[in-house]
């Protein structure tokens, strides 16, 4: 291959490198208005009455909305595909808050100052309600019920505040715990946490010259967002315009829909474009976290390590609302369990509970992350426990390419999943080679002392998927210029990781011609085609597969021009260098002749197609974690050494790119490991909802990570490639969490490790 694999530059990387206003907000329009949200200072309670006519006197004031004078239709801020699976639990604007944070009008005015100022004038009298903050007491018998509007749809059971449930089972687990020589149990707490993406949400809303609906937004789901926000505010569909410029990174939260919905609806009253923009207080508050869990693993197993029994068991907080739910819920399950196949007896439930506190959403790894916390900390405790090395423990476990797990048919996504087989797994490489880049056997159980640090090695596993099975559906559109260069359109959301130029990549290869013959456009939902957009893993092979096969359509037609020109048979041709090339005689045509003929002298057409790819099954791509850390026994300071992953997402297209995935997600995920917790106080008030009190990793925090891909050959994917987005956030927590204790002895089940709590541990085990 010549332009798969390599590690180009990305398409968009001059622009962006240079300033171009490539963003959001760096086309506003002249004249826009500035919008505002009200936010609720109590964790639950009834809006009596509010009072919008002082802050409507003000001028500059344009219009203010608010429960009172918009239409109540239910729907969820999930920006997922269809059917939708999270509940429609949500309004434009609700007679009822249900957070400290949670929406109760919305202004626009001319200027940010008159917007604020306006905020501070609307009156509202509120009823405040008993709150619910501990997820634990929400199904509690007299809890406050969050959600007891009548009109919502689709939640498990509002009376006991659970929004989503789930209860799998496989084989026997009573059977399958009384056959086991060892049992071990463990129980993991993953916090809030939220993505911080550089970029806060914005918008900008207006009406076009046909008084259609424009929305410019940082969004991971153009198509979504128009599908929402059509039904939200009860318009049709072709009325709605989104528009997904350059994006300053979503990792989750962008696949949701918290500012299009109410920026439309004041575009649609004031007609101006209104434009908006968290701050990053609200960012931390009212955009979206990764779902807080509890997740409890109980692992039975045979004297020779076999893994015999499993159960996994969810307590999931969704927050006010509850979006996503269900399917990260089901994903703590269907992305972990199927690792470890070979056990015929699992059992999976859990709940995911609405509790007075901010919204969790999508984050990537979507319950993958949360449940890996707790199984590879479990793993790491069998292994203890049947003095093995946790290393030959996973190897001897560990699904194999041409295996299956009952758990791919059983758990979809919000449904049942699809039964299929792993056709592509480096994962025992992956294994091996991270052992040896760590120095697996030399470092491990050595507890190297230097002064007060500590040194221990520790190891994780992983599996995700590459997109949804049978519900992820991308479309592509290449379209070929007289001068032999294309265009490619795709619905794919690029959302800073690189996927316009692996497309790019993709359609290069197929046609023979260097990357920069392509300009690639995405996304745009009046002018590109269908994508469900960017989430689940699924951009490299759901639609690089919809681009490799337009590719190959447009391929088709110009060898069909070419054999004219040619004389040859189509059969006999090859795409190359620019050129039609005939294997047979050596023939040559340019393709801008090619590209000249079509268009303008004999037989006249446009080369140009369209094609779809729905995810047949989502092949997993698969990484192993080795984390060397220091712990100072004196401060509970952990220090990271050492990060190593190696790592199977099939065919790499762009190396480079998909190495800084995964270095990118690592860093993520020892962010939440080490340092970031949403703390609150007692009314559900977030308490550092700012990068000086919530601390993520900069560059002097993060150890040496080194990153390895361990190529394997995936047949369902474009060129062999799976997915790599979001796999290795699910490292950290737990290969941290094991490094530890191989340093000090002492298990660490909650994170993030901070001093204190290290320093709790490691005297709570001497006094023990
Ligand atoms: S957490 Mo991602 O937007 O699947």
């Amino acid at each position: 291959m010549k332009i798969v694999g390599k590690s180009v530059r990305k398409v968009d990387g001059i622009a962006l490198a240079t300033g171009q206003p490539v963003f959001t907000l760096d086309a506003v329009p002249p004249g826009a208005a500035v919008g505002k949200i009200l936010r609720s200072p109590y964790a639950h309670a009834e809006i009596v009455r509010i009072d919008t006519s002082r802050a409507e006197e003000l001028p500059g004031v344009l219009c203010i909305l608010h429960h009172g004078n918009v239409p109540r239709i239910p729907y969820t801020t999930a920006g997922q595909g269809w059917p939708e699976p999270s509940p429609y639990d949500s309004f434009l604007f609700d007679r009822k808050v249900r957070f400290v944070g949670d929406r109760v009008a919305a202004v626009a005015a001319i200027s940010e100052e008159i917007a604020d100022e306006a905020l501070r004038l609307i009156e509202v009298e509120y009823r405040e309600l008993p709150a619910v903050l501990d997820p634990a007491e929400a199904t509690a018998p007299g809890a406050p019920v969050i959600h007891d509007e009548e009109d919502a749809r689709g939640i498990h059971d509002p009376e006991h505040n659970v929004a989503a449930a789930i209860d799998i089972r496989v084989g026997d687990i009573v059977r399958g715990f009384a056959e086991s020589d060892v049992v071990v149990e463990t129980t993991c707490v993953f916090p809030y946490v939220q993505h911080v993406p550089l970029e806060p949400h914005c918008v900008v809303a207006y009406l076009d010259e046909e008084d259609r609906l424009v929305i410019r937004s940082a969004t991971q789901v153009p198509f979504h967002v128009r599908r929402i926000v059509a039904r939200a505010l009860g318009l049709p569909l072709s009325r709605i315009r989104v528009i997904k410029p350059r994006i300053g990174g979503g990792f989750g939260t962008k696949q949701e829909i918290v500012l299009e919905d109410v920026a439309a609806a004041l575009a649609l009253r004031v007609r101006k474009p209104v434009v908006m923009k968290y701050t990053r207080a609200e960012e931390f508050v009212a955009a979206r976290t990764r779902h807080p869990m509890k997740v409890r693993v109980v692992l039975g197993a045979k004297k020779d390590g076999k893994i015999h029994a499993i159960e996994m068991d969810v307590l999931s907080n969704t927050g006010a609302y509850g979006t996503h739910s269900l399917t990260v819920l089901s994903n703590v399950g269907s992305k972990t369990l199927p690792l470890y196949n070979k056990a015929p007896h699992l059992w999976f439930h859990g709940k995911a509970v609405y509790t007075n506190l901010p919204v969790a959403g999508a984050y990537r790894g979507y319950g993958a992350t949360q449940g890996y916390f707790a199984l590879e900390v479990a793993v790491d405790e069998l292994a203890e426990k049947l003095g093995m090395d946790p290393l030959e423990l996973r190897l001897k476990n560990h699904i194999r390419a041409g295996e299956t797990s009952p758990i791919f048919e059983k758990i979809g996504e919000g449904r049942a999943g699809k039964a299929q087989v792993v056709r592509s797994c480096a994962l025992e490489e992956c294994i091996r080679e991270g052992a040896r880049r760590i120095g697996w056997e030399e470092k491990r159980g050595k507890r190297i002392r230097e002064g007060n640090w500590i040194h221990g090695v520790g190891m994780a596993l992983s599996m995700q998927g590459s997109g949804i099975t049978d519900i992820d559906m991308a479309a592509a559109t290449v379209v070929m210029n007289e001068d032999g260069t294309f265009r490619l359109l795709v619905g794919a959301t690029d959302l800073g990781t690189g996927s316009d130029t692996i497309l790019a990549q993709i359609a290069a290869e197929a046609l023979g011609v260097p990357v920069e013959a392509i300009s690639v456009y995405s996304s745009d939902t009046d002018f590109t085609p269908f994508d469900t957009g960017a989430y689940a893993s699924s951009t490299t092979y759901v639609s690089g597969g919809a681009v490799l096969r337009a590719a190959r359509e447009v391929r088709r037609q110009i060898l069909e021009v070419a054999a004219a020109i040619l004389e040859e048979p189509p059969e006999e041709l090859d795409l190359e260098g620019g050129h039609v090339v005939s294997r047979k005689s050596g023939k040559r045509v340019p393709l801008s002749e090619v590209g000249h003929r079509a268009m303008y002298v004999t037989d006249q057409r446009h080369i140009i197609a369209t094609a779809s790819f729905v995810a047949p099954e989502s092949p997993p791509p698969f990484a192993a974690f080795f984390a060397e850390v220091a712990v100072d026994t004196e401060t509970g300071v952990v220090r990271g050494g050492k990060f190593v992953a190696a790592a199977d997402c099939g065919t790499p297209i762009n190396p480079a790119l998909a190495e800084g995935q995964l270095e990118g997600a690592i860093v993520q995920g020892i962010g939440h490991t080490l340092y970031e917790e949403l703390r609150f106080s007692p009314r559900g008030r977030v308490r550092n909802p700012n990068l000086f009190d919530y601390r993520i990793p900069t560059a002097a925090d993060v150890p040496d990570v080194e990153v390895v891909l361990i190529p394997s050959d995936e047949p369902t994917g474009p060129y062999g490639a799976k997915s790599i987005g979001e796999i290795g956030i699910n490292g950290p927590a737990p290969a941290i969490a094991n490094a530890i204790h191989d340093a000090i002895g002492v298990r660490l089940y909650r994170i993030p490790f901070t001093p204190e709590r290290v320093l709790r541990a490691i005297r709570a085990k001497s006094s023990a």
